[in-house]
């Protein structure tokens, strides 16, 4: 069995693990069970008893055993480890993950695909998640990010219509191309991120060879009450590494679960993975004079500006001791944040900070928090809410539940109180489109200054690979845009999809 690898030896590892006790078999209520391969029957023919109650048990938990799979981001892999403060930053933030450097906080980090369904191949072009979920000493801090510094759009109202863009068409069931590059050629704002979809970078070596990102900016409060704006960034240890599009064609066939496998292997085997993780600081006086909006997601913060400052690492070292359990129902949201981190005025994040939360109380339930990957086992969670389907802990045994009282009901929290900044707003309430703010300086810096010669290259085949599908009006919208990013990208875009177009015919 040498060729075998760790993840296919799974069961034999079981086996020896196990020992020689081996385990009754029991309803799931925990009843004994005599015979486990045949049904109740009137006779070696004849139709089964309502009786069989064995057989009731079994099929009728069988037939509820998928949950709603994520609307996006349905495949994916998870691992568990921890972030080691490696550099002080408590003049910035007062966040007890922060607090000391050497400190640990366990973490689970959920990596993912974004546009296919939870059986979906591993190497195609799109996006990585790149969840993490820090248990820290004040509750659950998630950073739910991305393997881009930027998103598509800067209005959360357009997601769900982006979303369907990416998914199937309603009549055909099948990836439309007039969909994708319809949406895209309409919003421009999109052209940052879809250039490094694009670029080399669109598909990640699996999981470990890519960096994450925070992707919007947040704001960090230290223990005098001041805040600053931030992003918050991983670069890989393990160096950055993509494949091309006929090796990762290649592997969806023959390796669909690639990503997942590498993770596996690689954690299994010891070979821990580890990325290092950065921050960038704005301040509030720079933010109101910075040349781009801080708060647009399309858009990076230029690094020679607001240099990276090493804050620690992030590592994982096991693996999920059973998917379901420990990853299919782990729920991020961007509302879970802790003392000395807030949310800025990105109104792409505020949008994420309700739904989040809302697909996990339809997908998992209004207890989502009770279950034991989510729950933030390292504090107490005391609180005034109870009941609701699938309470499974002592909810809060006779404490009282409602507030104020004069039972010992919890009380607040002095230090949450004081490391909470106030802040003014001032505006003209409106609808405002956001579809027109600059969408392509940072576009042509990527293609002029950040992309080799031969990196280009790949970039407009594997643009006209993809636009070449949809129909003509639609791709000289595409190319009129690109020529915006830059008149070589548009020419040599428009060339690249002549020759593929009249291949076709
Ligand atoms: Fe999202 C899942 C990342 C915009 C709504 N998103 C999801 C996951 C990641 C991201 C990594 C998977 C989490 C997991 O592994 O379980 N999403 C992003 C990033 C965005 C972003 C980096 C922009 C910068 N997302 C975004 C917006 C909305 C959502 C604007 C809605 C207003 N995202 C969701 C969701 C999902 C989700 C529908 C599906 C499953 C889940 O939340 O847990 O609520």
């Amino acid at each position: 069995m040498a060729d075998r690898d760790i993840a296919t030896n799974q069961l034999q590892d079981y086996k020896k693990s196990a020992g020689d006790t081996i385990p009754t078999v029991t309803t799931g209520a925990g009843a004994p069970i005599g015979i486990k391969d045949a049904s109740l029957t009137v006779g070696p023919r004849g139709p089964i008893l309502l009786e069989d109650v064995q057989f009731i048990d079994e099929i009728a938990h069988f037939d509820r055993e998928r949950i709603p799979e994520r609307v996006v981001h349905a495949k994916g892999a998870g691992a568990f480890g921890y972030f080691e403060v490696t550099h002080d930053i408590t003049k910035y933030c007062a966040a007890k993950v922060f607090e000391s450097v050497n400190k640990r906080t366990p973490i689970a980090v959920r990596f993912s695909t974004v546009g296919g369904e939870s059986g979906s191949a591993d190497t195609v072009r799109d996006p990585r998640g790149f969840a993490v979920k820090f248990y820290t000493d004040d509750g659950i801090w998630d950073l739910v990010g991305n393997n881009t510094p930027v998103f598509f759009v800067r209005d959360p109202t357009l997601f769900p219509s982006f979303i369907h863009t990416q998914k199937r068409n309603p009549r055909t069931h099948l990836k439309d191309p007039d969909m994708v590059w319809d949406f895209f050629s309409l919003r421009p704002e999109t052209l940052h991120q879809f250039a490094i979809l694009f670029s080399d970078r669109g598909i990640p070596d699996g999981y470990r060879h890519m960096n994450g990102y925070g992707s919007h900016t947040f704001k960090l409060i230290n223990a005098c009450n001041e805040p600053v704006y931030c992003k918050f960034h991983y670069k890989t240890d393990q160096g950055i590494r993509n494949l091309d599009t006929k090796r990762a064609a290649e592997l969806a066939s023959s390796d669909p679960d690639y990503s997942i496998r590498d993770l596996y292997n690689a954690i299994a085997a010891g070979n821990y993975p580890s990325w290092t993780m950065y921050i960038q600081v704005m301040t509030f006086e720079q933010a109101k004079t910075y040349k781009y909006n801080p708060f647009d997601v399309t858009k990076v913060w230029s690094h020679k500006d607001f240099p990276l400052i090493p804050v620690g690492k992030l590592v994982l070292n096991r693996n999920p001791t059973n998917y379901f359990a420990e990853v299919e129902q782990i729920a991020f949201a961007p509302s879970h944040m802790v003392p000395g981190i807030e949310p800025s005025p990105d109104k792409m994040l505020q949008g994420r900070l309700f739904s989040y939360g809302d697909t996990h109380r339809y997908r998992l339930g209004a207890n989502y928090l009770q279950l034991p990957v989510n729950c933030p086992y390292r504090v107490p969670v005391k609180n005034y809410q109870r009941d609701g389907a699938m309470c499974f802990t002592d909810n809060q045994d006779g404490a009282p539940n409602y507030y104020p009282n004069s039972f010992s009901g919890p009380q607040e929290n002095q230090r949450a109180r004081n490391l909470r900044p106030k802040y003014s707003l001032t505006g003209d309430v409106d609808r405002y489109y956001s579809g027109d703010m600059d969408n392509y300086s940072q576009v042509t810096n990527f293609w002029l200054n950040v992309l080799s010669s031969d990196e280009r290259k790949r970039l407009v085949e594997n643009i006209a690979g993809s636009l070449s599908g949809a129909s003509p009006f639609i791709q000289t919208r595409a190319v009129k845009n690109f020529t915006q990013v830059h008149p070589d990208l548009g020419s040599q875009l428009s060339k690249a999809l002549q020759l593929l177009c009249s291949a076709k015919m």
